[in-house]
């Protein structure tokens, strides 16, 4: 099922997601409807804190014809290299783009939905995009890299926003 995407600047996006202990059905079923979620938004990413699930769990489809669905349980990043700028949104930041950098290339290790450990090497949006949701594991959002001023902007304007939607 679809589930609701927390917006920033909810306090519980800040949570820190625990450890999955064992790759359950439960996890599958959560894995199911992160994806559901994900292709409906739609986004290329969609980590469980933005569902209110606290637990370190990702789903990522990097892409064209949405037909490659990537999960990643546990993730760890055991090596990165280099730099490189994306311009970065965020589903629980509607309507805001802006250029974030982070390594080129890394190494994640994860368990997939079955429970068995894999390592992947990779660079490109799908580098990116692993950052970008592992981040919101640790209750980082893309906004918290941006200068304070563009920082106070964007609250600015979802205060309004929040407001004009009463
Ligand atoms: O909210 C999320 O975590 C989904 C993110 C994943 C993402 C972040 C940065 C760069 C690429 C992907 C996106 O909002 S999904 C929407 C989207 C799609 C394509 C390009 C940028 C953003
Ligand atoms: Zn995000």
């Amino acid at each position: 099922m679809v589930l609701d995407i927390l917006e920033y600047p909810d306090s519980r996006l800040r949570k820190i997601a625990s450890p999955v202990a064992a790759v359950t059905a439960d996890i599958r079923k959560l894995v199911a409807d992160m994806a559901e979620t994900m292709y409906t938004a739609p986004g290329v990413g969609l980590a469980a804190t933005q569902v209110n699930v606290h637990k370190r769990v990702l789903v990522i489809d990097v892409s064209e014809a949405r037909n490659d669905l990537r999960v990643f349980i546990n993730p760890e990043i055991v090596a990165a290299e280099g730099e490189a700028e994306c311009e970065e949104g965020c589903l629980s930041v509607p309507g805001y783009y802006d250029k974030v950098i982070r390594a080129a290339e890394i190494t994640v290790r994860a368990q997939n939905e079955h429970g068995e450990m894999f390592e992947l090497s990779t660079d490109g949006m799908l580098a990116v995009c692993i950052q970008h949701e592992m981040d919101h594991l640790i209750g980082k959002v893309f906004v918290d890299y941006l200068s304070p001023l563009k920082r106070a902007r964007l609250s600015a304007r979802l205060r309004k926003k929040q407001r004009l939607a009463g």
